[in-house]
């Protein structure tokens, strides 16, 4: 695309936080500029410029330089303390597939961890997770991880209580379907707009501003339940309840008490659609534990008065009601019991299975973002390994080989991982109490890391491989309402190459170079793509003509309401589950006994919150949500991220209250700290967070929090992180 008024060139390229044109000058990138489609973009895009070339960069392969003198089997413990060597990429390939086939050969293909868990980049071909598995099942396999950070203990509960079909997936609706059918939404941790921002497969047309302006027009009434006062938009004039953290499963019950004493809940819906709910009802009114769950009891818990839960209660039961839960809850010790009882609430409700109503997990969909079809990222191939590790126990895996761990009723252990390759994550940003992780890294022979940035996990590798980022190479998007075309806009900065280079060069010296490029290279790899997704949805126009233009819109699909079969028919609509029913009681789950997740939704206590002994020494409660100025780690030190920080740190907020006591006011330098570790931050003193909380977010290179998060699964059931339960002291250290 040329402008009429310079030489500059106006390239496409999509990022997770967006679509821009880059100007190139000379072969120089001058900026990103928002795509005239986007009526509200993001910020973060601004920052990335100068990134790019920056020093942070990796400029060519580097080996750790003991595994180069001694070899992998050296044992040496100095990873993260050594300086790197360069070498030619032939040398680096070669290393590697030396290593590669040493470890295959000694210990087999599932001591290789691919699990490689992350966000990489945007575009599909060069999904940076697909290329690696493509090529590791191509080499024999490897372990894998499953599960996610962002929801680990949703996907593994809610199969067990709705079942694990798509038609029933309680999914948050659309803001426009909620503007259409919603009377009050009850949102727990709120609807951050700041998370609207990202999309995993790219993202067009920024339009939650426009959603939320169509609910306050429609008179949507908004609830937000949580610690921060602005995790939902201003302008939807929410009321705010402030609730401890980790108190929500409480605040649930007691809702659920509510509509069963007094006689609002939905009784037929429930008797027709769920089973279990005797054993719901005996413990939510205290019959098999002795303690009713009653407003009062939870009260006392969550820091809210009574009759606001009472309150809350009877306006659920009287008008079409959505309770909205972010993913944040779940991450946390017993974060299955709020998936689980946010969706028996809702049974109990009145309104689920009816437009808008009910249940959903996660912020409100943008229309669009269930295409007709969409493009899938490179095929991986079949892993001939079965073996797997929950994703959010990974130092747990490294430290103990043999060792034996629960996960969804399944008695497992760890496998022996001697070789892990990561490429498009950072476990140094996103695992928990870095500390021990850091432990756990050592015990490995070799660490291959791809990135284009010198992330600590890179700094804490063996092998560190340069890899190009989005703008210096071809690729697709599929993102909400359109696929877009990310066109190769500067030369790939130092000697990187693409993971997909990487790869093939890697294949051909262990001999299955034409099995993973099938001969194609990059342009006839998108071409593929696009022609499967087009086999599918014949209304794309051809290739060429895509490329050219830059952006196909894809037709919004409304999908169905989440169990409006279930409340039309439930004998002609069953669910996956062992009864065809919501499990409000599980024989399945209680039939594995575990001690922290029983049979049905209950309130259990974690480890770390405000109401537990261990806050008498930390008593300050840390919330490490997800950045508003960047996506994780990614692009930390470009402009928009460097803009957000307060005395050159990572901003902290913390309630006056809490600020005063401990002499520290806004600017000041603080030290946040447990007995895991201890982080530096930039203190913001705010009364839109509550007292005793403190909210930090995740991704600083400096200022990481989970230097001090406790890295233990939020249950036997989905051994999910539960890095939201975490107490923490803060002192000042400097103004
Ligand atoms: N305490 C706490 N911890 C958390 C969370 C929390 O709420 N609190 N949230 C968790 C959640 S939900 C998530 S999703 C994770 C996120 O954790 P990650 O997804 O690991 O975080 P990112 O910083 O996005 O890491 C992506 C890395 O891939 C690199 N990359 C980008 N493109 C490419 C590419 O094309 N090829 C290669 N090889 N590399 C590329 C980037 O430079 C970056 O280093 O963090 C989790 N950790
Ligand atoms: N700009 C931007 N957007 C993103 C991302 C990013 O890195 N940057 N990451 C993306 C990813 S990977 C994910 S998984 C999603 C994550 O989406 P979420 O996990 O839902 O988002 P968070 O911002 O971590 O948390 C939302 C809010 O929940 C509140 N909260 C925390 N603990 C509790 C609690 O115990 N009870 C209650 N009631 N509230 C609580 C916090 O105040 C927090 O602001 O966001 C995505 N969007
Ligand atoms: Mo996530």
């Amino acid at each position: 695309m040329a402008d009429p008024l310079s030489t500059d060139k106006l390239i496409p390229t999509v990022a997770h936080w967006g679509a821009y044109l880059a100007r190139v000058r000379d072969g120089r990138l001058i900026a990103l500029e928002p795509h005239p489609l986007d009526p509200d973009p993001s910020p973060i895009g601004r920052g990335i410029v100068n990134a790019i070339t920056s020093e942070a960069r990796i400029s060519e392969p580097m080996i750790r330089k003991s595994w180069l003198d001694h070899g992998p089997r050296a044992g040496d413990n100095a990873r993260g303390q050594e300086p790197f060597v360069a070498v030619s990429w032939d040398r680096a390939f070669e290393l590697v597939a030396n290593a590669l086939n040493d470890v295959r050969a000694r210990h087999g293909n599932a001591a290789i961890f691919g699990g490689s868990y992350g966000w990489a980049s945007a575009g599909r071909f060069h999904h940076a997770q697909s290329q690696l598995r493509r090529f590791l099942n191509l080499a024999g396999g490897y372990t894998t991880a499953v599960n996610s950070y962002s929801k680990g203990a949703l996907e593994v509960i809610l199969p067990h209580v709705v079942g694990d079909s798509v038609r029933d997936r309680p999914d948050t609706p659309g803001w426009l379907e909620i503007a259409a059918n919603t009377k009050r939404v009850i949102a727990f941790g709120g609807l951050p707009p700041k998370n609207a921002q990202v999309f995993a497969g790219g993202m067009l047309k920024h339009d939650a501003a426009e959603g939320m302006d169509a609910c306050r027009r429609a008179g949507v009434k908004f609830v937000n339940l949580g610690p921060q006062r602005d995790d939902i938009a201003a302008k939807l004039d929410a009321q705010w309840l402030p609730v401890r953290p980790g108190s929500d499963a409480a605040v649930m019950l007691a809702l659920a008490h509510v509509l069963i004493t007094e006689k609002l809940a939905d009784f037929e819906f429930v008797s027709r659609a769920c089973i279990g709910y005797d054993a719901f009802r005996a413990y939510v009114l205290g019959e098999s534990d002795g303690v009713a769950k009653s407003p009062t009891w939870a009260a006392a818990l969550a820091g809210l008065p009574a009759s606001d839960i009472v309150a809350l209660a009877r306006q659920i039961a009287a008008q079409r009601t959505l309770m909205t839960v972010q993913w944040s809850l779940q991450r946390a010790d017993h974060g299955e019991q709020v998936c689980w009882l946010a969706v028996a609430l809702a049974a109990l409700s009145g309104s689920m299975g009816r437009a808008g109503g009910g249940v959903g997990f996660g912020f409100p969909r943008a229309p669009g973002a269930t295409p007709p079809f969409r493009i899938s990222a490179l095929p991986q191939g079949t892993n001939p390994v079965r073996e797997f590790i929950p994703v959010a126990r990974l130092s747990d895996a490294l430290l103990g080989p043999g060792a034996p761990y629960d996960y969804d009723g399944e008695q497992r252990s760890y496998p022996d991982l001697r070789l892990i390759y990561w490429a498009g994550g950072n476990p140094f940003h996103h695992h928990q109490d870095l500390n021990r992780m850091r432990r756990a890294w050592q015990r490995p022979e070799t660490i291959v890391i791809q990135d284009a940035f010198w992330t600590e996990a890179a700094r804490h590798a063996d092998v560190v491989l340069p890899v190009t980022t989005t703008l210096e190479r071809n690729d697709i998007a599929s993102g909400p309402g359109a696929l877009m075309a990310s066109h190769c806009a500067i030369a790939p900065v130092g000697a990187a190459r693409s993971d997909h280079d990487i790869f093939a060069a890697l294949a051909a010296r262990l001999g299955f170079a034409n099995a993973f490029t099938e001969g194609r290279d990059e342009m006839g790899w998108i071409r593929w793509l696009y022609d499967q997704a087009r086999t599918a949805g014949p209304t794309l126009p051809p290739f060429e003509q895509f490329w050219r233009q830059g952006i196909v819109d894809l037709p919004a699909v409304l999908p169905p309401t989440p169990f409006a079969g279930l409340r039309e028919n439930p004998g002609r609509h069953l669910l996956l589950t062992p009864s065809g029913k919501i499990e409000l009681f599980s024989a399945r789950i209680a039939s594995f006994n575990y001690d922290d997740c029983p049979g049905h939704g209950a309130w259990i206590a974690p480890r770390e919150w405000l109401g537990a002994d261990a806050a008498k020494r930390h008593p300050i409660h840390l919330i490490s949500n997800q950045p508003r100025a960047r996506l994780h780690g990614q692009f930390d030190q470009g402009l928009a991220s460097q803009a957000s920080k307060i005395a050159g740190r990572e901003p902290l907020r913390l309630h006056p209250h809490d600020a005063t006591a401990r002499g520290i006011k806004t600017g000041d330098v603080v030290r946040v700290f447990n007995d895991r570790g201890s982080f530096l931050a930039g203190a913001v003193l705010t009364e839109a967070i509550m007292p005793g909380v403190a909210q930090i977010s995740t991704g600083a290179a400096d200022g990481n929090p989970n230097m001090v998060t406790r890295d233990a699964g939020s249950s036997k059931l989905s051994q999910a992180t539960s890095a939201m339960s975490t107490l923490v002291e803060i002192e000042k250290v400097s103004s």
